[in-house]
């Protein structure tokens, strides 16, 4: 741990940088990454300041020193790298993360790899190596927020390493019911993992109320309180006091609405529009990935084209694949049948100057994503099981003109949010999903708009600044910080999904907390 102290920073730890280090000849040459987790933290640590703490997605130790400059110009916040092997990168991070956690947490037991047991012991030798540099990067009064299903075991090993800083945690991703993650040979180490932390943040109160239940039953020197008034759930074990809650994660509404509005962006809609003849778009962005439910997403959009032919020529589903873990066969494969299926469809019902679908496999630069929302009428957004899906604000974000219609998975946490204006749908269910399509295919502007308003004023309000700062104060709540809780009494209602936050001031609040 570094001596000299300065201001107390945000130390975020995740997996990843926010960016991959690629070597281009004898340059060092670094491409931002795209994934919710940084779309969604990005603008907050860059209006905080502070430092990211993840792997710089490359191998090879080489020197990052002016990249990582560049970066902080243009960010304002540090990054510190995490070497890795690539058997320590496999076993970790393909291994335990995605063949067993991934799974798992969004309810697909029979897609976990629980037999290889070098996975475990790696997970947690990779885990002491984050907990390591970070223990190397900080000063005694930072704060450490630690991300996602991959590093659940680092706050325990910083423990460990003799650490006094608060420490916190978030889960990207959903927690599972008892009865599934009972089935996870390490169940205990990683409750008691978690149980390590001043603060564990869930998308849901679903998720947190599977996480209790789990400790609940588990550990049985636990003794959980639920503060009703408070939406919290204090966790006592021994001497150390965990606060559980919901933080249900947002966009950078403002940023997403204004960037929308940028004549770059409105031209290539336009261009979009007029290239599909102005027909109805329905849009479709995913990361490849079995969770996001692509293929029973193109089985419904074939469905809604045998039971309504009033679709032929008249509709046109655009699906952007994102590529990803693409090292891993499983996701190879699920690509080939996910080309299959589109070329089985479009073969089905294609007419002379009509392919029903129009498929990119391909990450889209910012703008031209962005195009795609604001031409689309539709979004088709059927996750099987998703921790909030943020693809579906962004969409909502950028119809300014309130003209389009959200389809949206009930098992998306997102739905939690939008239930008032989208039309949700079992994905499981193709002819529920085909019906919606067609539902929202002959929905007049009126309805579309008063639909879309209403989801719009509430991702608006509970934006990602809103997220941070909820996660931040209710930290500082339960927490011994004497400075940030004198912040704290002024301001009410700072936990998840109470009514009168005012977000119009939360992310000016955001960066009063870092004591900017
Ligand atoms: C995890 C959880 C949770 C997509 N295509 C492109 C692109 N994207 C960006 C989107 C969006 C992000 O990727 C995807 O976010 P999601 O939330 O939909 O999904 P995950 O990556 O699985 O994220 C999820 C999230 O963490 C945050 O907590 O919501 O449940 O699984 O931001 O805009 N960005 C660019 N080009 C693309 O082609 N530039």
């Amino acid at each position: 741990m570094k001596r000299n102290q300065v201001n107390s920073r945000l130390v975020l730890v995740s997996n990843r940088l926010p960016f991959t280090v690629i070597k281009s000849g004898s340059e060092v040459k670094i491409r931002p990454s795209t994934g919710g987790l940084i779309t969604a933290i990005n603008p907050v640590l860059s209006k905080s300041g502070g430092l990211w703490v993840g792997w710089p997605g490359i191998f090879e130790q080489l020197d990052f020193d002016d990249a990582f400059t560049h970066w902080q110009k243009s960010t304002g916040y540090k990054v510190q790298s995490v070497s890795l092997d690539k058997d320590e990168h496999d076993n970790f991070y393909h291994g335990f993360s995605n063949e067993i956690l991934w799974p798992l947490f969004h309810d697909l037991q029979s897609r976990c790899n629980f037999f290889n047991t070098d996975y475990w012991t790696s997970y947690i030798s990779v885990n002491r190596k984050f907990a390591e540099v970070v223990e190397q990067s900080i000063f005694p009064n930072d704060r450490i927020w630690v991300h996602d299903y991959q590093l659940i075991n680092v706050g325990q090993e910083l423990k460990k390493l003799k650490i006094k800083s608060k420490i916190a945690f978030f889960l990207h991703i959903p927690f599972p019911p008892p009865d599934i993650f009972f089935k996870l040979p390490w169940r205990e180490n990683i409750l008691n993992a978690l149980l390590e932390y001043d603060l564990i943040g869930f998308q849901t109160y679903h998720d947190k109320n599977n996480f209790i239940q789990c400790v609940r039953i588990l550990i049985k020197q636990a003794h959980c309180s639920s503060l009703r008034k408070e939406k919290v759930t204090k966790i006592q074990k021994s001497s150390k006091q965990t606060i559980a809650s919901h933080f249900p994660i947002g966009i950078d509404y403002r940023g997403f609405v204004s960037d929308s509005l940028q004549s770059e962006v409105l031209k290539q809609a336009k261009d979009i529009r007029e290239s599909f003849l102005n027909r109805q778009i329905i849009l479709g962005v995913d990361r490849l990935d079995y969770t996001k439910g692509i293929t029973c997403k193109l089985e419904a959009f074939r469905k809604a084209l045998k039971l309504f032919p009033q679709l032929h020529q008249k509709i046109i589903l655009i699906q952007i694949l994102v590529p990803s873990r693409k090292d891993i066969p499983e996701y190879r494969l699920m690509k080939s049948e996910i080309e299959r299926l589109v070329s089985e469809i479009n073969g089905e019902f294609t007419k002379p100057g009509w392919v029903p679908i129009n498929y990119i496999f391909n990450t889209l630069n910012r703008s031209e994503l962005l195009a795609y929302y604001r031409a689309a009428d539709i979004a088709l957004v059927t996750p099987l099981k998703d921790g909030m899906n943020l693809v579906a604000k962004e969409y909502c974000a950028t119809k300014t003109d309130g003209n389009g219609v959200l389809i949206l998975s009930e098992f998306a946490g997102a739905a939690d949010q939008s239930h008032l204006g989208a039309l949700l749908v079992n994905p499981y269910s193709i002819e529920d999903v085909a019906n919606k399509i067609y539902v929202a295919f002959v929905m007049n502007k009126t309805e579309r708009q008063a639909y879309m308003r209403k989801i719009q004023k509430a991702v608006k309000r509970y934006d990602v600044f809103w997220w941070a700062n909820s996660f931040l104060k209710t930290w500082e709540t339960y927490s011994c910080d004497s400075k940030l809780k004198l912040i704290e009494n002024k301001t009410k209602n700072l936990i998840p999904n109470t009514s009168n936050t005012n977000n119009n001031s939360s992310s000016k609040m955001f960066i009063k907390l870092l004591g900017k």
